[in-house]
């Protein structure tokens, strides 16, 4: 029988049939042995067989991935983490404080998206919590992000809800949240589904960005063809499955000057005739989105950011 998981515990699987009913299933060992560097064979989102065996279901084979979004366990880890499958949308929230999101872990986040061709879309939660020194770096994000053509959304979920735009983003589609522990995510599957299927951290916690209240990802259901997968939140997000040369092209905003450098083998770093520093000394391409860059450069591949010496005038 076909199904989709729609939770994980690492032992034991949620998967929910065609027919919508929600069965625990186990895994057999053999699963865990085929695939080498990867702590979770089975994501959420996958789509399986089960059989039953005895009392028990079993997964007996995970049809193949239509995309899906992995990355580093951890900065210095070797092992890779696969967040969910089969995604028609990737939704980052992010917020400016409490906790503070990063545009580097946005921008980590939209580099695997784009290479792994799904769809993301920036929330910029808790606005309410926003100073006037702050409005200035949410005017900015939005128009940063929203010219590399995704869509943004600013919300404020516990004053004002989720707004009709967000439900119409995500009508039809499996889509995923993404972000930092406390930034709203479970907070947002509580408002959609007008009830508390998911535990929100106390007021009290919201400060602390280290405490994590979701613990697996899950798939809750909006309408029969309306899917959420609500994450545990992280803190850092280590690239997967990608070369250094492919991160420029994985930056919407650095593709229409890539075709300006001298060298096909430009890394953009200090490479003499270079269209994307070119571009960021115009103003082109935001200083903040070169710079996060260079440090994807120099934290997961290690690529010197003195590789190249510039060349004298
Ligand atoms: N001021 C303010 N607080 C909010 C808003 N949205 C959520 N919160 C609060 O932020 C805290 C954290 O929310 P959660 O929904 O638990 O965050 P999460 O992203 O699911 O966190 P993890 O499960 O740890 O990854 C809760 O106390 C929420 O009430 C908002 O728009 N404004
Ligand atoms: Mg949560
Ligand atoms: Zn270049």
């Amino acid at each position: 029988m076909k199904a989709r998981v729609i939770r994980s515990t690492g032992s034991w699987y949620i998967v929910r049939t065609e027919s919508d009913e929600a069965v625990n299933c186990r895994l057999p060992g053999r699963f865990k042995q085929e695939i080498e560097g990867i702590t979770n064979p089975v994501a959420v989102g996958d789509w399986v067989r089960i059989e039953q065996s005895g009392e028990d279901w079993m997964i007996e084979e995970i049809y193949d991935r239509q995309n899906y979004l992995i990355r580093k366990a951890s900065r210095m880890d070797k092992q890779f983490h696969i967040v969910a499958s089969n995604l028609d949308l990737a939704v980052v929230i992010a917020t400016i404080h409490s906790p503070r999101t990063s545009t580097g872990f946005i921008d980590r986040f939209l580099v695997s998206c784009f290479s792994f061709g799904i769809q993301p879309a920036l929330v910029i939660n808790k606005v309410d919590l926003c100073s006037e020194k702050h409005k200035s770096i949410l005017n900015e994000w939005t128009q940063v992000y929203s010219s590399l053509g995704m869509p943004v959304l600013l919300t404020a979920l516990i004053e004002s809800g989720v707004p009709q735009e967000f439900m119409e983003l995500i009508q039809g589609k499996t889509s995923l949240l993404f972000g930092h522990s406390g930034v709203g995510k479970s907070t947002l599957i509580n408002c959609i589904l007008g009830e508390s299927k998911q535990r929100v951290a106390a007021i009290s916690g919201a400060l602390n960005k280290g405490r994590h209240t979701t613990t697996h990802a899950e798939s809750f259901t909006v309408d029969n063809n309306t899917y959420l997968i609500d994450t545990p939140g992280i803190r850092e997000f280590g690239l997967a499955e990608m070369e250094a040369w492919e991160l420029s092209h994985y930056s919407p905003d650095f593709l229409p000057h890539l075709e300006n450098c001298a060298f096909n083998t430009c890394l953009h770093v200090n490479e003499p005739r270079c269209g994307v520093q070119t571009a960021v000394e115009q103003g082109k391409i935001a200083n903040f989105r070169y710079l996060n860059y260079l440090r994807m450069l120099e934290a997961d591949f290690n690529v010197p950011l003195t590789r190249i010496p510039p060349l004298p005038d």
